[in-house]
């Protein structure tokens, strides 16, 4: 998976798809500081996904992928939904697990990996939509966390459940109306980050895509505290354009609107103490990292 370990037999490498020839040579896998930035300029680590045309969640896992700080070294655990569509398109290791199951398959095959795996870090990440995180497989969600289960959880919220054609979910806003859900939804939406704090997560954050730096920030955040610490939980607004009425080019619109003070995706962080801790170090680290990097070019 890594460039150390995948390499093309010369013999063979004219004879390889292109794409595959770019992937292995120009992806930015095993770079360290890799991030959002690097998105259209390097070989992406995702091709183009069979989703909506504009639909927030290819977006998401743009900068999603570009954030892993070590695709190489990383499994991701996808449920079915909209983004089971996009999986068979990544350059990382992946699983499809049974709908709502993602949980429960993401803490033997972390464990595997400690095992199997004792001397190199191996991240695994869950990304499943709302209703399998929520609804169909909450049990196992909240089981991995009560069990402390050392990988990181993204939710893509789109708030129903889209690949079915818009059905309502406990993470549906209270009162909308969807196109297999006529009657409107009658309770309010399921407090999930609350939930996930109280069920063990170290680190939570709600929040839209509309920013890749935060993208960045919290999805490295969120592997590093699962690596050293315990579960962390991401809820990310991924609105569904074509459920809610909007083309392809007002889904950053939405998400900006949506994350205004008071609105259900205003910026929302729990972190544990212990993982506050964590980070500072970490922090500190890098600081002294870059100080004796810019000492060492001064004296060159
Ligand atoms: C065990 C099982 N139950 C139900 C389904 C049908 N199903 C497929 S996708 C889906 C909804 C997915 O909703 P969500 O998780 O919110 O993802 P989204 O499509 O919104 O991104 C359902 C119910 C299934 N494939 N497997
Ligand atoms: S149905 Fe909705 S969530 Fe699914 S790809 Fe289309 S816009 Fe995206
Ligand atoms: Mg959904």
């Amino acid at each position: 998976m890594s460039k150390e370990r995948i390499q093309i037999c010369e013999e063979f490498f004219d004879i390889m798809p292109p794409e595959y020839r770019a992937l292995v040579t120009n992806a930015t896998w095993g770079k360290e500081g890799r991030g959002w930035k690097d998105v259209g300029t390097s070989k992406e680590l995702i091709e183009q996904p069979s989703l909506c045309a504009g639909c927030p969640e290819s977006m998401a896992f743009r900068y999603i992928l570009a954030s892993l700080p070590a695709p190489e070294d990383t499994v991701m655990v996808g449920s079915t939904g909209c983004t089971s569509l996009v999986f068979p398109h990544v350059g990382v290791h992946n699983i499809h697990s049974l709908f709502g199951n993602q949980n429960a398959i993401a803490s033997g095959l972390k464990r595997a990996l400690m095992l199997r795996f004792p001397d190199r870090m191996k991240d695994v990440v869950v990304l499943a939509g709302d209703g399998a995180t929520v609804d169909i497989g909450l049990d196992y969600t909240l089981q991995s966390w009560f069990r402390g289960e050392m990988f990181t959880t993204i939710c893509f919220d789109n708030e129903l459940y889209a690949n079915t054609g818009g059905q309502e979910s406990g993470l549906m806003q209270k009162g909308f109306v969807a196109k297999m859900a006529p009657v409107g939804k009658k309770f309010d939406k399921v407090r999930l980050p609350e939930i996930a704090r109280e069920s063990g997560c170290h680190y939570v954050v709600n929040c839209t895509v509309s920013k890749p730096s935060l993208v960045e920030k919290v999805v490295k955040n969120a592997v590093y505290i699962a690596r050293e610490i315990g579960p962390t939980y991401l809820q990310l607004y991924t609105p569904c354009i074509l459920e809610i009425g909007k083309n392809s080019m007002e889904g950053l619109q939405e998400m900006r609107d949506s994350e205004k003070p008071g609105e259900r995706f205003a910026y929302k962080e729990f972190i544990s103490d212990q993982a506050k801790a964590f980070l500072a170090d970490l922090a500190e680290k890098e600081k002294a990292k870059k100080a004796s990097a810019k000492e060492a070019l001064a004296q060159a």
